[in-house]
């Protein structure tokens, strides 16, 4: 189930950040994008992380976030013929898909804001081109790796970067300085794929930023739904590794719904029909029990 290396890319804040490329003035201080109703207001679609310091959050009316941010900059959502038009954050999303292109002949938008990169082949590419250079902590400049990030409050780049060395240095077998396990029989040879596309992820995620101006965080595994949940738990504007064998320690403490296609009524079975509470939980139920209570397609 590794064979493949893919990376899910999210846009921070995307309509704010459309926003704030529009009016430099709403840059740096708490802003949100409301919807065209203005009733109290107007509902709060999207929020940027200084606002979010605040207690911001989507789903306020403008006034009520204002009650918590007094300083709050508000941007309306533009409106054609008495409806929302969103043709400029759509048009900001394609600038976005067309340098991630760059890095990949296989990219598939997942939203307006969201989309998957298989990077199998540029990452077997950069692994042959770079035979026998290693990946140094500080080329993963904002690169995260799940099961070595575990902050308290603090320093939080300091774990980070302590977590990024400690992983580097379990993958290349000597340390960072060792020659690359390039045989795909070596035990390590997933991590070293993951560890090159993080490479190439901090690559394109600079490229986004220096061509549309916006930044973006990631999530990089060997499968989409991984990707999706990993890019979720360091943002913004990072980037996380999750290596498959740190994958049922996450599950354990993981709520079925938080995961890609579980969140709605598929969860909801899974929890009351099927008894699990976690991904740890289902990840225990066989496939053949699955079969039993879904199609083959959803089990
Ligand atoms: P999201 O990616 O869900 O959120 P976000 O980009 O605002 O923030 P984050 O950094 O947490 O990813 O949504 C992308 C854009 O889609 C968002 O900026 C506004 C729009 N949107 C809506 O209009 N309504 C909604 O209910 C949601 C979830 C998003």
């Amino acid at each position: 189930m590794t064979d493949r290396v893919v990376v899910l890319l999210d846009m921070d804040c995307f309509y704010v950040q459309v926003e704030e490329r529009d009016n430099p003035h709403i840059k740096g201080v708490p802003a949100a994008v409301v919807q065209y109703n203005s009733w109290k207001g107007g509902g709060i679609i999207a929020v940027n992380y200084e606002a979010r310091a605040f207690g911001v959050k989507r789903g306020m009316r403008g006034d009520e976030a204002r009650g918590k941010c007094p300083d709050l900059q508000l941007v309306q959502v533009p409106v054609n013929r008495g409806k929302a038009d969103l043709t400029k954050y759509r048009d900001a999303g394609k600038e976005v898909i067309k340098v991630l292109c760059e890095f990949s002949d296989c990219v598939e938008r997942a939203s307006i804001d969201e989309a998957y990169i298989e990077l199998t082949q540029t990452v077997e590419d950069r692994i042959k081109k770079k035979n026998g250079t290693h990946i140094a902590t500080d080329m993963l400049k904002s690169s995260w790796v799940v099961g070595y990030d575990k902050t308290k409050d603090g320093d939080q780049q300091g774990v980070r970067e302590k977590g990024v060395h400690e992983w580097l240095n379990s993958v290349f077998e000597n340390g960072e300085d060792a020659a690359l396990p390039l045989d795909s029989n070596h035990p390590q040879w997933d991590n070293v794929r993951l560890a090159y596309a993080a490479l190439i992820c901090e690559d394109m995620r600079a490229a986004v930023l220096a061509q549309t101006g916006f930044k973006c965080s990631a999530g990089i595994t060997h499968n989409k739904m991984l990707s999706k949940l990993a890019c979720g738990l360091h943002k913004p504007n990072q980037q996380t590794v999750l290596p498959q064998d740190e994958v049922s320690q996450l599950w354990d403490g993981l709520p079925v719904g938080k995961v890609r296609h579980l969140g709605g009524k598929l969860g909801d079975s899974l929890t009351e029909e099927m008894g699990c509470n976690t991904m740890g939980d289902l990840a225990k139920l066989s496939l053949q029990q699955l079969i039993g209570r879904y199609d083959n397609k959803t089990a």
